[in-house]
């Protein structure tokens, strides 16, 4: 009786990709070959027995919330997967936050600290059981309290920074980021949350916040940052609050206080002798995807926290992480399109349909490179953002900022409406059996979906491009254009490629008038954010074709 070969993942998924491969030996120029000798021996650690029995112990063994212990006792516990407590584990080891900081070592080219960390993410993020979440508001925390020069909260950043960047397990922590509510996801000007400053202490950022947080992923995070309505005491021992995003100042909090107990048990046992700050666990999220991931409802109820960045510049102050977390979505999202392209072009090498392989029949071989191409130039698009990332933040211009605050919204909406389009393609392009758990691609369409809604929907990131335009009264329109302008200006000596770079010239040449129409005409926000990441797409792949 007939047993179908099934397809495999690649021995090594770095040594396997021609697009990352190509991508480091451009990008990370002066460290390629350190990085590339980093990114084969993690490969072979995230292909080891070990991680895979971990990626599906953690898919497996969803997490649980446990209201009250067996005696009554309220406890809010949530218990996870020893595989995602794994997880974590690999991440500090890998130091899959601490190698984007780490800019000494690179003395050529501190930005590729950036490159080489994304590029790990990358590779991760499809075998991680989607620890990747916690990680990405991780490494927004460890963002906004490396830039705080705040000396009144100078002590939150001397004693989390150094252990959200650690690669030591016992001392690695992440962060949640508590923004959406009820009334308001997109819009957290609805915010109902509130601050008031904590009665009997001499420190003006010190709070107490109540309130209800609607989602909180990763709600077994060690701090959390959060936004809330400011409250500022009246004479008579009230407070007023001020209407709209304008009266939203951003918080840090520890999401358990420390017990003496809590320095005698093992970091994993630890939180049964911890107390939650002021925070109550209403219930966990039954969730399309994303199951792996602890998301909950919470109440909180006198939680002390401590406000960090100005007075009601909470929306501005989080954006830093926002900005963070979006890149993270990109990649993410494009990293589960890789993953199950090599499934799917792997079962065109091995199954036979009307007397052929699947690789052999045009047809098949058509949408195969299709979706090979499209999976090339996200990732091209999305490396080439995060290199804006490493200049940005190692003293690149400012035209590199503005490149990398305009790119990085049409990353996260754009890599992530086309990478599901593409998971989908995969599904279908493995038959019926790609519709079957077993195979993994159904775990990553659905949780690779939500991509497309945290962090911001793809409406709220078109009109976040707008904003950027508007706010450089369209300065930003004139460098990208000018940028991609000359990446195009190279003789491919391809036919094929020639005719795309004319297209693609012809595309640019109208882009300022598209920029104009949105500008006065939101509703063509959204197709000035698809137009821009098409553009820098096939930009990137003449680029690379050279
Ligand atoms: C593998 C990947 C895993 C990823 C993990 C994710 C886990 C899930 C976590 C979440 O989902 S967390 C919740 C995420 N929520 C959002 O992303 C909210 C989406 N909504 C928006 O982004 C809205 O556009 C926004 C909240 C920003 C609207 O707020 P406002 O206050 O009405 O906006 P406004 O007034 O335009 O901007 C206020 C200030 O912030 C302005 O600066 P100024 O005060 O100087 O004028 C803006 O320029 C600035 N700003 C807004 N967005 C910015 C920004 N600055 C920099 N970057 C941005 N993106
Ligand atoms: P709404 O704001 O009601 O939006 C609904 C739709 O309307 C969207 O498609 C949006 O694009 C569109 N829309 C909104 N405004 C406009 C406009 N002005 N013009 C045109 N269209 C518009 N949040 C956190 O803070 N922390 C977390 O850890 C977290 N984890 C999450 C985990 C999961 C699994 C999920 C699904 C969500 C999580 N979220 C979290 C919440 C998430 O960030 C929000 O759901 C998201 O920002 C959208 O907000 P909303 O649900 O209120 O939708």
């Amino acid at each position: 009786m007939f047993v179908q070969t099934p397809p495999t993942q690649p021995p090594n998924a770095f040594l396997a990709d021609r697009v990352l491969l190509a991508i480091i030996k451009r990008r990370a120029k002066e460290h390629s070959q350190d990085i590339h000798k980093d990114l084969v021996r993690f490969s072979d650690v995230l292909a080891s027995p070990e991680v895979k029995e971990n990626c599906r112990e953690a898919n497996t063994y969803l997490p649980q919330l446990r209201q009250y212990s067996s005696w009554g006792e309220h406890i809010d516990k949530i218990d996870t997967a020893h595989g995602w407590k794994a997880m974590k584990d690999l991440s500090a080891k890998e130091g899959l936050i601490a190698t984007g900081y780490e800019t000494k070592n690179y003395p050529q080219n501190p930005s590729l600290a950036r490159v080489h960390q994304f590029a790990k993410l990358f590779l991760f993020s499809p075998v991680s059981a989607l620890y990747t979440c916690p990680l990405a508001m991780t490494d927004g925390a460890a963002l906004l309290l490396s830039l705080s020069d705040d000396p009144t909260t100078a002590d939150v950043k001397r004693e989390y920074l150094p252990r959200l960047l650690s690669r030591d397990p016992e001392k690695f922590i992440c962060s949640g980021q508590w923004m959406t509510e009820k009334p308001g996801g997109s819009d957290v000007g609805n915010t109902e949350t509130c601050a008031v400053p904590c009665p009997g202490t001499v420190d003006p950022n010190s709070f107490l916040i109540q309130g209800r947080k609607w989602f909180s992923s990763a709600t077994d995070a060690d701090i959390t940052f959060l936004l809330a309505r400011e409250g500022v005491a009246t004479d008579n021992n009230t407070h007023t609050f001020q209407e709209t995003s304008k009266g939203l100042s951003l918080f840090f909090a520890p999401i358990w206080l420390e017990t003496p107990e809590t320095l005698k048990v093992h970091r994993h046992a630890r939180r049964s002798v911890q107390k939650l700050n002021g925070i109550q666990i209403v219930a966990l999220k039954n969730k399309h995807g994303t199951k792996q991931l602890p998301t909950a409802e919470l109440e909180l109820n006198g939680m002390r926290a401590r406000r960090m960045g100005p007075q009601f510049k909470g929306v501005k102050t989080v954006a830093t992480m926002l900005n963070i977390t979006r890149l993270h979505a990109a990649i993410g999202t494009i990293a589960g399109l890789r993953h199950v392209l090599f499934l799917a072009k792997d079962f065109a090498n091995k199954r036979v349909a009307f007397g052929k392989l699947l690789r052999d029949q045009p047809l098949q071989a058509r949408v195969l490179a299709d979706l090979e191409t499209v999976t090339a130039g996200l990732m091209h698009s999305c490396f080439y953002v995060v290199g804006l990332l490493g200049k940005s933040e190692n003293g690149g211009n400012v035209e590199d900022g503005v490149m990398l605050r305009f790119l990085t919204p049409v990353m996260k909406a754009f890599v992530s409406k086309m990478s599901n389009a593409g998971i989908s393609e995969c599904m279908e392009a493995l038959g019926g059996v790609g519709y079957i758990e077993e195979t993994g691609v159904s775990t990553i369409l659905r949780d690779q979906a939500v991509n497309m809604i945290w962090e911001g929907a793809t409406n709220v990131m078109s009109l976040d491009v707008l904003r950027v335009l508007l706010e450089t009264k369209g300065v930003a329109a004139f460098i990208f254009q000018r940028r991609m302008i000359e990446l195009l200006n190279v003789k491919t000596g391809s036919q094929t490629l020639e005719t795309l770079k004319r297209k693609l010239e012809a595309q640019l040449a109208s882009f300022p008038d598209l920029c104009k129409s949105a500008m006065s005409n939101e509703v063509e926000s959204r197709t000035l954010l698809f137009s821009m990441g098409y553009l820098i797409g096939g930009v990137l792949l003449v680029e690379e074709a050279l």
